[in-house]
């Protein structure tokens, strides 16, 4: 099938819908026009400035607006980041993602420290991902310059739904930093979170806003939601792993060339729902004991789990490079 990037609502919903063997047969068939299988992308996470941010996302531990027991930190020193990414690699991580809990990128010392954090980053022949809120044309070049392989921005739900989370900043201003990494020549990592409390079809017209894009990202996270004490997400039941399957399956049906992150929410999964997943079309997953500030599957687990299911790690450029995911 083309690369399509005129998909309507109505269309995604009917894939959405569709019965679940139906469903994954058809992401599997996707999947394996345009990948190879068997094979899973190990990415790192590690929270470099972690807590006290002013923006107000309801799911969000690291808000100053809610209640969560997250220590605000300052901004962890390069020589710490890159010694964590060292052991990640050691561990068989082929992709470092850098957070921070800011409503935007902050300038001088401790932006260049995080160049220097993504230059290093790509030394040790990894790739190197940042997520430090909204950036300007100036930081998004300068990342860049910096080697970034690719930036993550969620839009995290519909633009319908969007209020209902988030508050303090637009959904189009959202799309308007996506459009400054695209245009610095950055691979853009977007996807959401489901569990919020949003509709079926909130979730369609998300993965619809993400497949009409041009290029279509280089990477999809999709998240289930974690709930936390102390936000006003806590008490939210927990997603059903079969809804999980649908949108990762409606993800890679829609945007066949981005690599499928199964994110947030991967510790309450079974293996065999997290099989499932992979039969849907999921090809990258997060590695290492800890996502930003919760947790996340242990590394023994997961290279069991790997080796049970016959599936290897991905080697790095083995996949297409993120800005010719067209
Ligand atoms: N501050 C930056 C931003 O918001 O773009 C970067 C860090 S932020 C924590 C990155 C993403 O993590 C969010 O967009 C959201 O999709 C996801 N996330 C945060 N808290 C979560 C939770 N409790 N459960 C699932 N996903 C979560
Ligand atoms: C993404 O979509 N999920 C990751 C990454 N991008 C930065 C973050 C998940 C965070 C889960 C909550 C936490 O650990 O604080
Ligand atoms: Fe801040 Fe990002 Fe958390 Fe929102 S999701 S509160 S912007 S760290």
């Amino acid at each position: 099938m083309d690369i399509r990037h005129d998909w309507t609502v109505a269309q995604v919903r009917e894939i959405y819908d569709l019965p679940l063997t139906e469903l994954v047969f058809r992401a599997q068939t996707v999947h394996r026009q345009h990948h190879p299988e068997n094979a899973v992308q190990l990415c790192t996470l590690l929270s470099v400035k972690t807590g006290g941010c002013p923006e107000d996302c309801a799911y969000c531990p690291q808000s100053a607006r809610n209640d969560a027991d997250v220590e605000p930190e300052k901004l962890l020193s390069v020589e710490s980041v890159l010694s964590s990414a060292r052991k990640a690699r050691e561990s068989g991580s082929t992709r470092f993602c850098m957070g921070a809990a800011w409503r935007d990128a902050k300038s001088g010392k401790q932006f260049d420290d995080v160049l220097t954090m993504v230059r290093g980053v790509r030394e040790l022949g990894m790739e190197a991902c940042a997520t430090l809120g909204m950036l300007n044309d100036d930081q998004a070049k300068a990342l860049a310059d910096a080697g970034l392989t690719a930036y993550n921005h969620n839009i995290d739900t519909s633009r319908e739904f969007y209020g209902s989370i988030i508050t303090t900043r637009t959904f189009d201003e959202r799309l308007q930093t996506l459009e400054r990494v695209t245009n610095a020549g950055i691979g853009v990592c977007c996807g959401g979170i489901i569990g919020l409390g949003e509709s079926i079809t909130d979730r369609c017209r998300m993965i619809v806003t993400l497949a009409r894009m041009t290029p279509h990202p280089s990477s999809v996270p999709v998240n289930a939601l974690v709930p936390v004490s102390g936000t006003p997400l806590e008490n939210q039941p927990r997603v059903d792993p079969l809804e999980l399957v649908r949108m990762i399956a409606v993800a890679r049906i829609t945007m066949p060339k981005a690599m499928v992150r199964l994110s947030a929410g991967r510790s309450e999964l079974s293996r065999e729902a997290q099989m499932l997943c992979f039969m849907a079309g999921a090809n990258s997953i997060f590695y290492g004991d800890k996502l930003l500030t919760t947790g996340n599957p242990d590394v023994e687990a997961d290279q069991k789990l790997l080796a049970d299911l016959g599936m290897k790690a991905l080697v790095p450029h083995a996949h297409p490079h993120p800005t010719a995911a067209e």
